[in-house]
C-alpha cells in the first residue's frame, strides 16, 4: 500500500502556470476536434465567427458560446457525437425529470480517463487498495454505481457492488464483509444510519467503516455532521455529471474545504446565470465546464446550472487544482413563492437545526386559487416520535418562525412521525411544485 497522499503527485501538485499551459494545449486540440468532427460545433463556432486558430490563450475560451442542456436534449440521442459510432464502447444516461434523457457516450479513451479520475478521486479521499469498498450508488444507466466501480477496480480495492435497495441486506453485507468505505448518495447514507439504529446495529461497534464518498445531490454541512456522527466516519463530497463523465469531476481532500476540480481534464468557470458574465474567483455563480479530454461527446463551455464558488488559492493539502465550494443548489431549483425567492437549501438548513427532526422533508407548493400555498412537511426522528410529552404545536411554531427568519415567509408546518416520509434509493426528492399549469 502506498503511503503517498497523492495518486499522481506530478499532476496533482503541478504549479498552476504549468497546469494552465497544459490546459491551453489540450483546449486548442479540443476546439479543433469539435470543429473538425462535430457538425453541431462547426456550426456554432462558425456562427460566432471563430475557427480553432482564434484560440491562442485560455482567455480566448470566453469567445466561445455556451452549450446548454437543451442543446443535448434537442440533439438526442447522439447528435453531438464527434467519433464514428463504432468507437463507442459504453453508454450512460441521466434520468432527468422531463423530456429526453441526457446521454453520456464513451470511447475506450474516455473510459480510461474516467477510470483514472475515479481512482484518483477515491484515493484523494483516503481509499487504498486494501480497502473494501461498498458501492450503494445505483448500477446501470446512472453513472454513480459503475463510475465508482471502475475507479475502485483501478485502485485495486475489493468491491461490494451492492447498488441500491435491500437496505437491511446491505447493512449485513457491510458488517460481514468488513466494508471500510461507503459510496452512496448522502440521503441514502442517512437512511442506512437510521435503519442501523432501528435494527440495533451500532456502526461504531459492529462495522469497520472509516470513510464515505457522498454526492449526486446537494447536501449540507449539517447533513455531513449527522452522517459523520451516526456512522462514525469521515464524509467526503464528490461531484460530477453525466455530461462530463459522471462522478470524478471533483472531490474534497482531507481539508474538507472545497472540492478539487481535476483541472488537467476540465476547465472550470463561474458565470452570472442571468447575464452570462464570467465571474472572478470567490464570486458565487453557475459552474461552466469545458472538458479537455473527451473524445466521443466533447463539450465547450457547458452550463451545469449548479451554483458554487471557485477558489484557486493554495490548499494546505498541496494540490494546486482549483477548488469548487459545496454546490449550494441549482439555478433552476429556486422557487418563487408569493413573489419571494426560496431555495430548498434554506429549508434544509432550518430542518437540520432541530435535533427532534429526521433529515427527510418535503416542500409542497400549490396554487388552488390565486394565492400560492406553501407547506413544509417534516418528520420527527425515532426518539422524538416515541416522546408523548413533546408539544407538537409549539415545535411547529418554532419551525415556522425559523423558516420565516430565513425566507420571510410563514409556511404551514406538518409534523409527521418517523418513517412516514418515504425514503428514496437514488437521489432524494424534496420539492413538489404542484402549481404547473395553474400559473
Ligand atoms: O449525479 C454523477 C454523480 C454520481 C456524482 C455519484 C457524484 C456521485 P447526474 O445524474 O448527471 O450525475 O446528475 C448531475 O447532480 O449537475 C448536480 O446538480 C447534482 N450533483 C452531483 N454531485 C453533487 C454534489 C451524477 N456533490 C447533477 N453536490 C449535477 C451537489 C451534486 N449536487
Amino acid at each position: 500500500m502506498s503511503n503517498s497522499v497523492y495518486w499522481n503527485k506530478t499532476i496533482e501538485t503541478m504549479p498552476r502556470k504549468k497546469l494552465q499551459e497544459l490546459q491551453l494545449k489540450k483546449l486548442k486540440a479540443q476546439v479543433k476536434h469539435c470543429y473538425n468532427n462535430s457538425p453541431f460545433y462547426k456550426r456554432k463556432l462558425k456562427e460566432a465567427k471563430l475557427t480553432p486558430d482564434n484560440i491562442k490563450t485560455l482567455v480566448d475560451l470566453q469567445k466561445i458560446p455556451f452549450t446548454v442542456k437543451n442543446d443535448l436534449r434537442d440533439n438526442y440521442p447522439l447528435g453531438l457525437l464527434a467519433v464514428p459510432p463504432a468507437e463507442i464502447v459504453e453508454i450512460h444516461a441521466s434520468s432527468g425529470t422531463t423530456g429526453n434523457p441526457i446521454i453520456g457516450a464513451y470511447t475506450k479513451t474516455d473510459m480510461d480517463t474516467w477510470q483514472e479520475l475515479m481512482a484518483r478521486s477515491i484515493y484523494t479521499a483516503g481509499g487504498r487498495n486494501d480497502d473494501v469498498i461498498h458501492i450503494a450508488y445505483g448500477y446501470g444507466l446512472f453513472t454513480g454505481g459503475l463510475g465508482f466501480h471502475y475507479g475502485a477496480q483501478k485502485l485495486g480495492a475489493a468491491i461490494i457492488p451492492a447498488s441500491g435497495g435491500m437496505t437491511q441486506r446491505q447493512i449485513k453485507l457491510m458488517k460481514d464483509l468488513k466494508a471500510t468505505v461507503l459510496c452512496c448518495t448522502p440521503s441514502f447514507a442517512v437512511y442506512l444510519a437510521e435503519t442501523m439504529a432501528a435494527e440495533g446495529v451500532d456502526p461504531k461497534r459492529d462495522l469497520v467503516l472509516k470513510l464515505g464518498l457522498f454526492g449526486a445531490e446537494p447536501w449540507s454541512e449539517r447533513i455531513r455532521d449527522r452522517i459523520q456522527t451516526t456512522l462514525g466516519i469521515n464524509a467526503f463530497d464528490v461531484y460530477g455529471l453525466t455530461e462530463l463523465c459522471g462522478p470524478g469531476v471533483s472531490i474534497e481532500c482531507s481539508e474538507h474545504h472545497g472540492l478539487h476540480v481535476w483541472e488537467d481534464h476540465f476547465i472550470v468557470e463561474t458565470i452570472n446565470s442571468e447575464t452570462g458574465e464570467v465571474l472572478s474567483d470567490g464570486e458565487e455563480g453557475e459552474l461552466v465546464f469545458t472538458p479537455l479530454s473527451k473524445t466521443a461527446l466533447p463539450l465547450l463551455r457547458y452550463r451545469t446550472r449548479d451554483i458554487s464558488v471557485i477558489q484557486t488559492d493554495n490548499c494546505p493539502c498541496g494540490r494546486t487544482h482549483a477548488r469548487m465550494m459545496r454546490v449550494s443548489g441549482r439555478s433552476d431549483d429556486m422557487l418563487i413563492i408569493r413573489g419571494v425567492n426560496v431555495f430548498p437549501s434554506q429549508i434544509e438548513y432550518v430542518v437540520m437545526g432541530f435535533p427532534e427532526l429526521a433529515s427527510q422533508y418535503h416542500i409542497i407548493v400549490d396554487r388552488p386559487d390565486a394565492l400560492d400555498t406553501f407547506l413544509v412537511k417534516v418528520e420527527l426522528n425515532e426518539e422524538a416520535s416515541k416522546n408523548k410529552q413533546l408539544d407538537l404545536k409549539a415545535l411547529a411554531v418554532k419551525i415556522q418562525s425559523k423558516i420565516c427568519s430565513v425566507t420571510g415567509l410563514h409556511p404551514e408546518i406538518e409534523i409527521v412521525k418517523y418513517g412516514e416520509i418515504p425514503r428514496t434509493e437514488g437521489k432524494a426528492k424534496h420539492v413538489f411544485d404542484n402549481r404547473k399549469g395553474k400559473m
